[in-house]
């Protein structure tokens, strides 16, 4: 009989980096104990640029978890890991269509929507036209969501049990009221948020609650 180690758990997070905020709601629902680390992605041109943050995350970009000595980057590929790893809760349906669903809808928001609005991208434009440019993309991105939220939809994206697509999607739509989208034209979309954002792990994940959180912002 041997005992079973747990390793320590570290998440390189910004409190409102949606690809962090993926991770984070991940570790709440499995209910897997992990250690925070604030990278400022605007502070001092950005600590996700440091020499030492890059050898984590070749990317230099946020989330990056840290198991033990194991390194992980890509928000849903680390998502993934996570569902493969603690089994318990799962975040994925048995049945393999519905499971496709919530790919389809994860890749819509990982590929589709949040690359495009990505503060590495932005900055390629002028101020002014940052928001038009990334509104058009979420807004595009978010009438696909709803066209396939409208057929797969129950409480949640897929049915009525939380999955990585939920995990996804709330921090997408804090993303998409921040350049002014109106979410609330999206009915499926709006109405899966609400149900989700009263769950206390999506309370515990959200940006206002993170140790990085400026004061103003904090709830
Ligand atoms: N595909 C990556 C993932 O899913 O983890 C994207 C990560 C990503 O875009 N992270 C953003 C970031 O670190 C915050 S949500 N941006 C910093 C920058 O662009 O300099």
């Amino acid at each position: 009989m041997g005992t079973m180690r747990i390793s320590h758990v570290v998440l390189y997070s910004y409190f409102r980096s949606s690809c962090s905020w993926r991770v984070r709601l991940a570790l709440e629902l499995k209910e897997i104990e992990y250690e925070y680390k604030a990278v400022h992605l605007v502070k001092g041109g950005g600590q996700q640029n440091a020499d030492d943050y890059k050898v984590l995350n070749p990317m230099a970009q946020v989330p990056s978890l840290t198991i033990g000595d194991k390194v992980f980057t890509q928000s849903i590929a680390i998502m993934e890991y996570l569902e493969e790893s603690y089994p318990s809760r799962p975040l994925l349906p048995q049945d393999a269509f519905q499971r496709f669903k919530v790919r389809e809808i994860c890749e819509i928001i990982g590929s589709g929507i949040q690359p495009l609005q990505n503060l590495s991208v932005l900055k390629q434009f002028e101020e002014s036209k940052q928001k038009d440019w990334a509104s058009k993309w979420i807004v595009k991105g978010l009438i696909a969501l709803e066209k396939v939220l409208e057929g797969t939809s129950g409480k949640y994206c897929v049915g009525d049990d939380i999955t990585l697509a939920d995990c996804c999607l709330v921090p997408q739509l804090y993303n998409a009221r921040r350049f002014e989208v109106n979410v609330e034209q999206f009915p499926n979309v709006a109405r899966v948020e609400k149900n989700l954002e009263i769950l206390e792990p999506f309370i515990k994940a959200h940006p206002n609650r993170q140790p990085d959180c400026p004061p103003e912002l904090a709830s």
